[in-house]
């Protein structure tokens, strides 16, 4: 029996990552799991979910990036046992997320390599959707949460771009990163946009090599 598909759902805050998941994973029936970073019902997401929703929390921003990890390594078991048992998993944020936001604060120490280190031993995902909206401040929920303004979302945006471009080939890109700009569309039209991109990777075959980071 080949392994499942480790499919990733990435981009900035609001822009229906979630919602996208969810329905891809509903739309899969074939015992799909999916997987949400942060984890927040964990020991470990529970500090995190703490600190992002209470701006008077204090933590280093050495110790809330290791939490971060931290909450990925918490369910990389289950994770590639799910693989190994033929399902899916689709994640919907994942270790892209974990060094853009960190590395977008500009911390002196907290350089590219310095945030990548912790999550190196990951399972890698072999189709990543990337998403962009440029309404998304508009959306329902924006600037409830750290992290959320116009100017630190610009930031990891460019961040997002380094990342891509110092860790991954160009052949990784093209074959195994699909980027949508969903500004104007629907739900169901980003939903198909997904799950086409999706057919034609299957149709290819390309397993990710190294499957790991
Ligand atoms: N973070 C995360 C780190 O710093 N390091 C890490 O390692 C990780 C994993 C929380 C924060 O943590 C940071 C990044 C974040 O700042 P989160 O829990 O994923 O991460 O939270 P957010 O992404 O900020 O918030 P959401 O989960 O709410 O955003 P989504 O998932 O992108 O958006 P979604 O699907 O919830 O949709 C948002 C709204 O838009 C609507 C939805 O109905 C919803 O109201 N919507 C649409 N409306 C119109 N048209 C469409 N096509 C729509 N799609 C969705
Ligand atoms: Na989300």
């Amino acid at each position: 029996m080949p392994r499942g598909l480790l499919v990733l759902i990435e981009g900035l805050d609001r822009t229906g990552k979630s919602t996208q998941a969810a329905k891809l994973v509903e739309s899969l029936n074939n015992n799909a799991r999916l997987v949400k970073f942060p984890d927040r019902t964990t020991p470990i997401g529970k500090l995190i979910n703490q600190y992002l929703v209470e701006s008077e929390t204090q933590l280093m921003d050495q110790a809330i990036h290791l939490l971060f990890s931290a909450n990925r390594w918490e369910v990389a078991e289950t994770i590639r046992a799910t693989l190994l048992e033929g399902r899916t998993v689709v994640m919907d944020r994942f270790v892209y997320s974990g060094i853009a936001y960190s590395a977008a604060k500009s911390v002196p120490g907290m350089d590219l390599q310095w945030c990548a280190q912790p999550d190196k031993g990951l399972l890698k995902p072999d189709l990543t959707f990337f998403l962009s909206n440029s309404q998304t401040e508009q959306r329902a929920g924006f600037g409830d949460e750290r992290y959320e303004s116009s100017s630190f979302q610009s930031k990891v945006r460019q961040e997002f771009e380094i990342i891509f471009n110092t860790f991954e080939s160009p052949d990784y890109i093209k074959n195994h990163m699909v980027f949508l700009t969903t500004t104007g569309k629907t739900i169901d039209e980003v939903h198909v946009m997904i799950d086409s991109a999706l057919k034609k990777f299957i149709q290819k075959g390309i397993y990710n090599e190294d499957f790991m980071y």
